[in-house]
């Protein structure tokens, strides 16, 4: 197949466009896009919601929201001089000094003189005869721009349990997800958390701390992990800093971009005591260690699973006082590693706090929020505060947000309706100049490196069309089926696969999301950057050009 240029038919509107690219959101991938296009010399508008930059990173201030990355593996590669003038002060940095990071990101690239901020966008429709996006805003202001980017991530799109009289509370309620940003003082009050995810666990073992009183309410528990985090030292950091160039070429070769490797060998490869040895080590080791870098089969071997899960259950049992508690907390519906493992620092432990109590709602389900408190089928709770660490409707939810349409006016949530359908994660026909940085079926894991690369490829094809002045392009139908197979083919034999998580597309706050769909791409990295880098090196086949 090869690419058609036609540029005697092409559009040449551009003067008359408000911008030549207009890009959704002003996180991580959002400000690099905007720094990236600039290069080429565009117009470029940057649209967020927020009243600043950050994205993830501005609207999860919840307490004891941080990395499980390691900070130096998430932080921008691009630019040595960012790297040069800023030091990490933890293993994990928390959400104050991400934020932080990210402002200095926008200021030291000069980016907010392009981002319009406190601005929602409602709807972008593609103007066929303008080949051009109309983007309108939650005020009404109408943008046309050549090029569209969403830049919108893919857990921001927080969802709320479909509780009867949430708005009746009288205390003071927050989803994790949408903290306020003068923050919550818990001293001396009664608090409910309802959700155990990542960001449940994160705030339930922050809040324990000042709360007089924190009762959990968890659905299905979590395999947590510990996340080790410590201080960096000045001179560790300047190690660090040393070591960046293989650091990145490290999450380069890695299958998800973090700097924990798959180890070769298969669970039964090596023998029992050998097994135990490796895993202890594991447990003991920081960040994703035991999930990224656990035995190759640990994912796709039943029995291999069972064993891990075994051990990390006892791991509970030996750290919850409580053994009621504690069989409470080791999740019997699903193995290790196969929901995405939320990192911890003595969240178990905070169980054995005599002011915190678990509820499970499996056993004793809320029936209703009331003006007091919560209501579950066995009993009324008061509360003073109540937090819905309820999560996300993830990877298309914050696409279903905003009306998008297409070629002949056809709507993106409809053309996604069974499964999201997409060209290298970054296009979808029938929707000509738009881009998506990390999309659905693009590789996720240590998400900046991604965007870096997303970003990047963006800007090339871009720069290739307005090179050849060409206006227009669109990928192939054939070239969506042709990804959506390689999708499908990655993730067959996965355990994670036959699990019900926001991983699988599955939320069941969301009218149309309680059916198992493929919305990751679950091969590798590596494998990914090498399908989309002969994508531009054919002159990118698979993509119509007009
Ligand atoms: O959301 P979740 P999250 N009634 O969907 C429960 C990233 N992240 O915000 O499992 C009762 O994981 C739900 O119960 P169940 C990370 O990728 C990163 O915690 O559906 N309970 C579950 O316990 C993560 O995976 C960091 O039975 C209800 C919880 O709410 C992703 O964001 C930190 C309910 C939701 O868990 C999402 O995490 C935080 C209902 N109606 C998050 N509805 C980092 O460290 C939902 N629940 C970088």
């Amino acid at each position: 197949m090869t690419a058609v240029h036609e540029a005697d038919t092409r559009i040449d509107e551009g003067a008359a466009l408000d911008f030549d690219a207009i890009v959704i959101g002003a996180g991580l991938s959002g400000m690099y896009q905007l720094y990236r296009l600039r290069e080429l010399g565009l117009r470029v508008r940057v649209l967020e919601t927020g009243t600043g930059v950050g994205g993830t990173w501005y609207w999860n201030r919840y307490p004891g929201a941080r990395f499980d990355s390691e900070s130096y593996s998430y932080g921008f590669s691009f630019s040595q001089e960012l790297l040069d003038e800023w030091d990490w002060s933890e293993h994990f940095s928390g959400q104050p000094e991400i934020e932080r990071y990210c402002n200095l990101v926008a200021d030291k690239f000069d980016l907010r003189r392009d981002i319009q901020f406190s601005t929602r966008v409602t709807s972008a429709h593609f103007d066929e005869d303008r080949g051009a996006w109309a983007v309108t805003l939650g005020d009404g202001t109408l943008y046309h721009a050549r090029f569209m980017v969403t830049a919108i991530g893919l857990l921001s799109a927080p969802t709320m349990p479909r509780f009867e009289g949430v708005e009746d509370f009288q205390g003071q309620w927050s989803h994790t997800g949408l903290w306020p940003k003068e923050g919550i003082d818990f001293a001396g009050k009664r608090v409910a958390v309802i959700g155990t995810g990542a960001s449940g666990v994160q705030a339930i073992q922050e809040i324990s701390k000042t709360a007089e009183h924190l009762t959990v309410f968890q659905r299905r528990p979590n395999w947590c992990t510990p996340l080790h985090n410590r201080p960096i030292p000045k001179e560790e950091m300047d190690e660090i800093r040393a070591g960046y160039p293989e650091l990145f070429k490290l999450c380069r070769e890695t299958a998800a971009c973090f700097i924990h490797t798959i180890d070769p060998r298969g669970t039964f490869e090596v023998t029992e005591e050998e097994r135990e040895a490796f895993w202890e080590d594991r447990y003991a080791g920081q960040g994703f260690g035991i999930w990224q870098g656990n035995f190759r089969d640990m994912l796709s071997d039943r029995e291999a699973n069972r064993l891990i899960s075994e051990f990390v259950a006892d791991k509970i049992r030996q750290r919850v006082k409580d053994p009621k508690v504690a069989e409470m907390l080791i999740p019997k519906d699903h193995g290790f590693g196969t929901r995405r493992v939320p990192q911890e620092t003595h969240y178990y432990e905070a169980y054995n706090r005599p002011n915190v109590k678990l509820v499970s709602m499996l056993e004793e389900p809320i029936e209703r929020i009331t003006e007091a408190g919560v209501q579950t089928s066995a009993q009324d709770y008061e509360f003073d505060v109540i937090i819905y660490a309820t999560g996300f409707d993830a990877v298309t939810g914050s696409f279903d947000r905003i009306d998008i349409r297409g070629t002949g006016g056809q709507r993106l949530k409809d053309k996604w309706a069974g499964g999201p359908k997409t060209f290298v994660g970054v296009m979808v026909d029938g929707f000509p100049n738009m881009f998506m940085i990390m999309g659905p079926h693009a590789a996720l894991g240590n998400n900046p490196r991604s965007i870096e690369f997303n970003v990047e490829w963006i800007r090339d094809l871009i720069g290739h069309m307005t090179e050849r002045n060409i206006n227009v392009t669109d990928a192939r139908p054939e070239s969506v089926a042709g990804w959506n197979a390689f999708v499908h083919e990655k993730a067959e034999g996965l355990l994670s696969n036959e699990i019900d998580s926001w991983m699988t597309g599955i939320n069941m706050n969301v009218e149309g999301k309680q059916t198992r769909t493929i919305v990751r791409y679950s091969g590798t990295a590596p494998e990914y950057r090498a399908k989309c880098d002969e994508v531009a090196k054919s002159g990118y086949q698979g993509l119509k050009f007009t």
